[in-house]
């Protein structure tokens, strides 16, 4: 399995089109930390992933909890604060430990070719897969009644490949760079989290959209999901040094288990 059998070579990747798509992607990135590209996996492909998806999704492990926007220690003021207030986090996972490592969602994790090409949407110099077995590709299943709360990203960006889409709601929500390290801007996020729609963006990806975010200073949420159809999305990390491993806290907080306990 290469690139060519997974990916829109044609569209994005050719050496005709690879420039413009990059130059837009720089627009977009600037604009408003989000880039998408829509039918960037191939429809046999997807069909692939989705049944992957779905085989290890009795695996999956089930959350249902509140959890501040921000890390522990963002956390200041009372009670009522933004960084005090916890959103819901409905929804199951899956550590890429748990899929096949030479599946069509593996293999295109893994893919020099591809990394590359996100390294050079982000500008940045190198990307590495994780050496994480449980968080370098995780895949997320957001059901009826689920979803995915307010919160800021610990890393500076996530790729994202939507697999399957709801049938109502499952909207990734986001207000474009609402905060700099600097200015944590708390009366606009506040806002927002009282419902103020002003500020943000909406983003209804079709499956096989590949979606890069630059999530640390963007708040955003994937709205409540309705209906029969479980919206399934898989999501790559990188990082700027090779193999990294996260904390056993994160493994725990994210799929209950550790990488001594698996
Ligand atoms: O499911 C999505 O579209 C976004 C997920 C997300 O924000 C995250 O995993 O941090
Ligand atoms: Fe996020």
């Amino acid at each position: 399995m290469n690139l060519e059998n997974l990916v829109s070579t044609d569209r994005y990747l050719a050496p005709s089109r690879r420039d413009a798509v990059l130059s837009r992607a720089h627009a977009a990135m600037a604009a408003e930390g989000s880039v998408t590209l829509e039918n960037f996996v191939l429809p046999g492909a997807l069909a692939a992933m989705l049944e992957e998806a779905r085989a290890a999704e009795a695996d999956a492990y089930r959350r249902n909890q509140g959890y501040s926007a921000y890390l522990v220690q963002e956390a200041t003021g009372s009670k009522n604060h933004p960084t005090q207030r916890l959103h819901r986090y409905a929804l199951s996972a899956v550590a890429n430990d748990r899929l096949q490592p030479d599946g069509a969602l593996s293999t295109l994790y893994r893919d020099r070719e591809f990394i590359r090409f996100i390294a050079d949407i982000l500008k940045e110099p190198q990307l590495y897969p994780l050496g994480d077995p449980m968080l370098g590709l995780t895949l997320t299943y957001l059901r009826d009644g689920d979803e995915h709360g307010w919160h800021f990203d610990a890393n500076d960006f996530v790729v994202s490949l939507l697999l399957q889409d709801a049938d109502e709601g499952g909207v990734f929500e986001f207000a474009p760079f609402v905060r700099s390290m600097d200015e944590p801007n708390f009366e606009t996020v506040e806002a927002i989290m009282d419902g103020d729609r002003g500020p943000l963006r909406a983003i209804r990806a079709r499956p096989g959209t590949l979606a890069i975010f630059a999530g640390k200073r963007s708040l955003h949420r994937v709205s409540p999901v309705h209906g029969d159809r479980t919206r399934i999305i898989a999501l790559f990390s990188y990082d700027r040094v090779p193999d990294l491993v996260h904390d056993e806290s994160v493994h725990m907080r994210t799929f209950g288990r550790t990488l001594l306990h698996t």
